[in-house]
């Protein structure tokens, strides 16, 4: 057990608040994990996976399947500091609602204690949170994604500090009352987070991001709050590491909107002879400066939770054996002939009859989704085949290139270079993707997602944008390069102008070759693009007129762009810093010229 004060009177304050019928610490153990797997069997909630060791099917209530953002609040102690991005409520307010909800919360349930480090325990880059929970299936996923248990408080001593992630599903129990499979309450959502005080209080949902404290709430919208004052980076980046044929490696992080792709970047088979790439992360970049003046990042998380619909041996085989054993699955469907799990397109033919993720009988041809479209894998990073030796690096790994990018059919090139570091922040500042069916509302609209962080940025986007600049303005610092990035090209009859997925480490190759000061390119309006023969294309094909459009930039198509821009920049009103005005008027001017 712990000393540390804070933690203890915390936990004795929040079991008087939601009256839990038990108190577990939870170790951490395998065989502590184990029990909560088996417990979680007999409820209902999980079946084993025959055809995967260790592994469990899961299916949430039909009315708890994502992240809830009109549910979400940053409860700043200023309305301005959480920007118009965010929901805002007066935090004390907001404590009084949710003290009302949380009181009893957990009547005829366990409350579990996770003591968690997001990053190497001990590393300089990582941060420790406890998350108190009534959910035993948020326990075995917070194992899997974090490091949890006896080890991390040790590390956090008696006075050591904690991000406090308190979370309840919101479905207390009456004597004798019987649970559901997954508990849940469908009326009352609240993913809060208090950032001066380090807090996050998340009531009623058990999946994914709502309830996985660690990820989303804390690495993302608490951190960037803590980077903001620290001097850091908290980012919605993967990692990777690309090493070429003579063995010389660096290492790139990439912030893409969803559904362009990230885990199949980060976990990336290059085409191309000689060169490898390993994977850090896939979902959360944290960055630090050494005294070299580089800045070193971590992934603090220790597992992944990746979307599985669309996930095979095709898009990504390294995500297909990285969830060959110890995963949770998370709303797939459930072949029973097989006793294995089932999603959309992670076998050519669909099997011929399949439990849904609704429970239903699912046949092909009924027009209804086997798994639901956020369906989930939560596996250990350390089982992905191409994990990347330096993963767990407390001292991190240095970022030569940062990416952005998104799926744009029409107007952004396959690649080009940013300028400067404060361009290259403009660059994603108004970062967007064009919407697909996956998200509410027309489709192939551009999105401005600025660096992928729009639902994630704890605090006003103007004074992330700030942040970002005063980053670049670091004494010292030898900043990455960076990069924007489309794969998503489209040529005037529809047809994709590149093939993606592997063929993609080509412009990784021009990536790093830049980064070794020995890529070719030309200067343009945009940025620097590749030079016609920078871009190694032996082996693909890419007709010459596609490979000229990839790499063209239509200026009058760009100057279209600029009033869209200004129009999303305009939402930021005074904390927009003039340095990326700046950058605006001089990318309208170069255009112009
Ligand atoms: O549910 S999560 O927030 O963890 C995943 C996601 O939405 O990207
Ligand atoms: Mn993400």
């Amino acid at each position: 057990m712990t000393k540390n004060t804070k933690l203890l009177n915390w936990v004795s304050e929040v079991a008087a608040l939601c009256q839990p019928d038990n108190i577990h610490w939870c170790d951490g153990s395998q065989r502590e994990a184990d029990e909560l797997c088996a417990l979680m069997v007999k409820n209902g909630t999980f079946k084993p996976i025959p055809a995967r060791p260790g592994s469990f099917w899961c299916r949430s209530h039909a009315g708890d399947v994502a992240r809830v953002e009109d549910r979400t609040f940053i409860c700043s102690q200023d309305k301005d500091d959480a920007g118009p991005t965010n929901n805002w409520c007066e935090p004390a307010e907001m404590k009084a609602k949710l003290h009302g909800l949380f009181k009893g919360a957990m009547k005829g349930r366990t409350l579990y204690v996770i003591p968690f480090s997001m990053g190497p325990i001990g590393s300089h880059i990582a941060h420790i949170g406890v998350e108190l929970t009534d959910s035993p299936y948020v326990v075995v996923n917070m194992r899997i994604m974090t490091r949890i248990g006896a080890k991390v408080l040790t590390e956090l001593g008696a006075h050591g500090a904690f991000v406090a992630c308190l979370h309840s599903v919101g479905a207390p129990l009456a004597p004798g009352q019987t649970d559901v499979a997954w508990p849940c309450n469908p009326d009352h959502k609240y993913i809060v987070h208090f950032p001066e005080e380090h807090t996050i209080w998340s009531f009623g949902s058990g999946y994914g991001g709502n309830a996985l404290l660690g990820k989303k709430c804390f690495s993302l919208r608490i951190a960037s709050c803590m980077a903001r004052d620290g001097g850091w980076l908290a980012e919605h980046m993967l990692i990777l590491g690309l090493t070429n044929p003579q063995g010389q490696k660096i290492y790139i992080a990439a912030a893409f909107p969803s559904a362009c792709g990230k885990t199949n970047l980060a976990m990336l088979t290059p085409t191309i002879p000689g060169w490898k790439a390993e994977c850090i992360g896939d979902d959360i970049a944290w960055m630090k400066f050494h005294s070299d003046g580089r800045l070193y990042a971590i992934n603090p998380e220790a597992g992944f939770f990746g979307v599985a619909p669309g996930t095979s041996l095709h898009s990504n085989p390294n995500a297909i054996h990285t969830v060959a054993r110890n995963s949770i699955f998370t709303n797939v469907a459930f072949d029973e002939a097989k006793g294995d799990v089932w999603w959309e397109e992670m076998t050519a033919q669909s099997p011929a009859k399949l439990t849904s993720w609704l429970g239903e009988e699912w046949a092909p041809g009924t027009g209804k989704k086997a798994a639901h479209p956020n369906a989930r894998y939560t596996a250990p990073a350390e089982q992905c085949p191409v994990i990347d030796p330096a993963w767990q690096d407390p001292n991190g790994v240095p970022i030569s290139a940062i990416l952005f990018g998104g799926r744009r059919p029409t107007t952004v090139p396959l690649v080009f270079e940013a300028l400067s570091w404060q361009h290259g922040t403009f660059l994603g500042s108004q970062q967007s993707s064009e919407t697909t069916a996956a998200q509410a509302g027309a489709v192939g609209v551009a999105r401005r997602d600025p660096m992928a962080m729009l639902p994630f940025c704890g605090y006003h986007m103007g004074d992330y944008f700030a942040h970002w600049l005063k980053i670049g303005k670091t004494p010292g610092a030898k900043l990455p390069k960076i990069f924007y990035v489309n794969w998503f090209r489209k040529s005037a009859d529809g047809r994709w102008l590149w093939p993606g997925f592997g063929e993609n480490a080509r412009v990784l190759k021009w990536i790093f070759e830049r980064c070794a000061g020995t890529g070719k390119a030309v200067q343009t309006a945009i940025g620097w693009l590749p030079t016609p023969d920078a871009l190694d294309i032996s082996g693909l094909k890419v007709s010459n007129a596609d490979l000229a459009e990839l790499l063209s930039v239509d200026k009058a198509k760009w100057l279209a762009e600029i009033p869209a821009i200004r129009e999303h920049f305009a939402k930021f009103g005074a904390k927009l810093p003039k340095g990326l005005v700046a950058e605006l008027d001089a990318l309208e001017k170069r255009l112009k010229a």
